[in-house]
């Protein structure tokens, strides 16, 4: 189902066009109102009128969660204190929060590409959208809220936590559309199953995940557990919130992005060049139409590629292909370097495993030591010890052999990993402590 059909099926050229008119808008907009991208643009010599063609992008400078946290809290805004009438923040691991506002017209932008993100998963009017993503600083929650209400859907506003309840309110109220994080929605699906429910008691029909990194075998997880089809969502505070890409219904195969608003671009981490369609590299992001809050090639961290082919559901906008993990994520592990995404997706191959994992990355004198900790399910883990242990190593061969790292693995019982009600958290570095 498309929100938009305008923009969401615009022609190649047409949308070429308007994004060139709107980058030409931001740029000036910024130049003239914020001192750091006047500072920054001055430098590599940007005048106006400067941007004939989409590619003049590449030469415009990037913005880092750096220079978010050295402007912190407001110095970013673009408009006046007086015309923002939303702050959003996402916590990040270390130090100051980043924060983030909208105008009225921002959180109007926001509601109709929410609106089209659900849209994507079929939710129209008469749909009961049961909202687990967190309410409060976190863009989540809100975010999918307001786009609920925009499509004319009745929106719960659970936020995350309380499982229990979450699941009779949507036997209850018969909730069909489900937003959470992806390791939420197997918690959800887990305390079900000890709660004696049956997914054929809920309404579910379609489930939209994002905001942390999963697998196609955790999809495959959450649609047989649930009995619904997923999809994965993507977004960022620094962009806007959840409603930068998704996926569709039809393909399920890499996420639409939003381009009217955002120019996605993949950049070598390393050396910064734009690296063409369908290499794997940094996500960047600029925003077209943010007022309070727009920013100029934004640095994400995520990786991902580009795929520039079309669509089989009518949308013409480049997908992205799901984040296999982040340049600060990426773990070296004597040298070799791995993503926890590889590693699920190694675990989620193997029968008997569960898709509940934590990684330990700890130093022994001068090596480091990756211990791989994944529960096995009731049947398993009732086996004789030989057994297990004969997995165990079965599973540290895989990952060897797949990804060319040496680790140690650890089944443990059924329910001994947390679980979480948000964002997992999935490595536990002891390197660092
Ligand atoms: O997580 C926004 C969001 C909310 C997206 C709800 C989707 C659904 P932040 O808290 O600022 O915003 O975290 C952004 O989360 O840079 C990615 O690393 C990660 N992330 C978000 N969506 C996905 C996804 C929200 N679908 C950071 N797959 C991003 C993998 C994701 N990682």
């Amino acid at each position: 189902m498309i929100w938009n059909d305008e923009f969401e099926t615009l022609p190649r050229e047409a949308m070429d066009a308007l994004q060139l008119k709107r980058l030409r808008d931001l740029v000036d907009r910024l130049a003239a109102t914020v001192p750091f991208y006047r500072k920054k643009l001055g430098e590599v010599g940007y005048r106006p009128g400067d941007i004939r063609k989409r590619e003049d992008l590449a030469r415009l400078p990037f913005t880092t969660k750096e220079d978010l946290r050295d402007n912190y809290p407001f110095g970013l805004f673009a408009v006046p204190m007086e015309r923002v009438v939303r702050i959003h923040a996402s916590s990040g691991t270390t130090g100051k929060p980043t924060v983030v506002g909208y105008t009225r017209r921002d959180i109007d932008t926001w509601s109709e590409l929410m609106a089209r993100t659900l849209s994507c998963g079929g939710t129209t009017r008469g749909d009961i959208v049961h909202n687990a993503y967190g309410y409060g600083l976190f863009t989540g929650g809100l975010g999918a809220h307001y786009g609920a209400e925009k499509i004319g859907a009745a929106v719960i506003p659970m936020s995350g936590g309380n499982t229990k309840r979450q699941i009779l309110i949507m036997k209850d109220f018969g909730s069909t559309i489900l937003l959470s994080t992806p390791s939420y929605a197997l918690n959800i699906a887990e305390v079900m199953t000890e709660e004696g429910v049956d997914p054929s008691q809920l309404r579910l029909k379609c489930g939209l995940f994002g905001a942390e990194p999963w697998t196609e075998g955790m999809r495959r997880e959450i649609e047989r557990k649930l009995n619904i089809g997923a999809l994965d969502i993507y977004g960022l505070s620094e962009v806007i919130g959840p409603g930068v890409a998704s996926e569709c219904i039809e393909e399920k195969h890499g996420l639409h992005v939003f381009e009217d608003h955002f120019i996605p671009e993949i950049i070598d981490p390393a050396t910064g060049a734009v690296l063409p369609h369908g290499e794997a590299g940094e996500l960047v992001f600029t925003t077209l139409t943010k007022e309070a809050f727009p920013v100029l090639r934004y640095r994400t961290r995520d990786i991902s590629r580009l795929i520039p082919a079309p669509c089989v559901c009518g949308r013409t906008l480049l997908r992205m292909e799901r984040i296999s993990g982040r340049t600060d994520d990426m773990l070296i592990i004597r040298g070799v370097n791995v993503f926890p995404s590889q590693i699920e997706a190694v675990l989620m191959a193997v029968e008997g495993v569960e898709p509940h994992y934590q990684l330990i990355v700890s130093r022994e004198g001068t090596l480091d030591v990756l211990e791989v900790q994944v529960e096995v399910n009731e049947s398993i883990f009732t086996d004789k010890i030989k057994g297990l242990e004969r997995l165990a190593r079965r599973v540290e061969e895989d990952i060897k052999d797949l990804l060319g790292v040496s680790c140690k693995v650890r089944l443990v019982e059924p329910k001994t990993i947390q679980r979480s009600e948000g964002k997992a958290k999935r490595v536990i570095d002891t390197r660092r402590a």
